[in-house]
């Protein structure tokens, strides 16, 4: 096996060096509740590309075990999804669905409107707060905030150690950390966590009031044919579902909720998010639900956004 461990911290899109000796073609290292890695699924579902999936646990969902010394050789970013072809690896997930589609031209459909709308979804860069403005996937990441505090409240505190310590991005572990010691009082009012999660819902509230007059008389994004958009924007909106705000994006948008109705309609859609949810998933996402009603920090957060005023 031709072997090479990478150090570039800026690994962006296929290699030229091989991480494995699988005999799969193709083989994706994710995680069931990661939004990129729901993205990469739902992807090769649709293209009907047999995989061999390997799941790695991120500190949300139990473990830290993309931060073992073996998943490291993989992707030192220590991030998942890692898509290998042939064993060569493939980072970022914009870039591993780039390559699908460049792979096999011919399944769903491309055009600019696809190229926009997919952009547009995309999570972009190690710190989310810089590209809010121009890609909704950094909003949904920054909303996603309450969640990760909600489901890492049952994570013991020593994991948390080792996680700081061996994490590649200080500002990620710091960030993950500071959820679990200060729980929902990160956003209290005025809070840097707080000031920061109210600009991403009206940087996205502008996105997605964009998207819901793209989608009049439409089916998909880019009219008849389901397209790659559609997937990034399939897991955004049901990642806004999971943190209870996806009635109140909606309310006025009307596209958008039925566009989203015939999304969760899709098979890949059970396949790929539905059938791998876990405990731990719906239990973080209940508790969210019930926090939001009790939890005077996340209440007041919560009817910020729904009296933030209307761009
Ligand atoms: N821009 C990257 C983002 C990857 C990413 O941040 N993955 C998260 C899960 S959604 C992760 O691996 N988190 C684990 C950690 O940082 O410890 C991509 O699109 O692949």
């Amino acid at each position: 096996m031709k072997k090479k461990s990478p150090k570039n911290k800026d690994l962006i899109g296929k290699q030229k060096y091989t991480v494995s000796d699988s005999n799969s073609e193709w083989v994706l290292y994710h995680n069931n509740f990661s939004l990129c890695s729901r993205k990469v699924r739902i992807c090769l579902e649709e293209y009907k590309i047999d995989y061999l999936p390997v799941h790695v646990h991120i500190i949300e969902t139990k473990d830290c075990e993309n931060l073992s010394k073996d998943f490291l050789k993989i992707n030192p970013k220590a991030t998942v999804p890692v898509l290998l072809h042939n064993n060569q690896p493939i980072y970022e997930s914009h870039e591993q669905i780039r390559y699908l589609m460049e792979t096999f031209p011919n399944i769903l459909g491309k055009s600019e409107t696809v190229d926009y709308w997919n952009k547009k979804g995309s999570l972009i860069g190690d710190d989310p707060v810089g590209g809010i403005k121009e890609y909704a996937g950094n909003c949904v990441s920054l909303l996603t905030q309450p969640l990760f505090v909600s489901m890492l409240r049952k994570i013991s505190f020593l994991k948390f150690i080792n996680y700081f310590i061996k994490h590649p991005s200080k500002f990620r572990a710091l960030n993950f950390t500071l959820y679990r010691v200060l729980g929902y009082s990160v956003f209290k009012r005025n809070s840097p966590h707080q000031r920061v999660a109210i600009r991403a819902f009206e940087s996205l509230r502008s996105h997605l009031t964009s998207l819901d007059g793209h989608l009049e008389n439409k089916v998909w994004i880019d009219g008849n044919k389901f397209s790659i958009a559609d997937i990034t924007w399939m897991t955004l909106l049901h990642r806004l579902d999971e943190v209870n705000l996806i009635d109140l994006f909606t309310k006025k948008l009307s596209n958008l909720r039925d566009y989203y109705n015939r999304l969760k309609n899709r098979e890949s859609f059970s396949r790929c998010i539905i059938e791998f949810n876990s405990e731990t998933i719906d239990s973080g996402t209940q508790n969210l639900r019930e926090d939001i009603q009790k939890v005077s920090n996340l209440k007041q957060l919560y009817n910020n956004f729904e009296s933030s005023p209307l761009p």
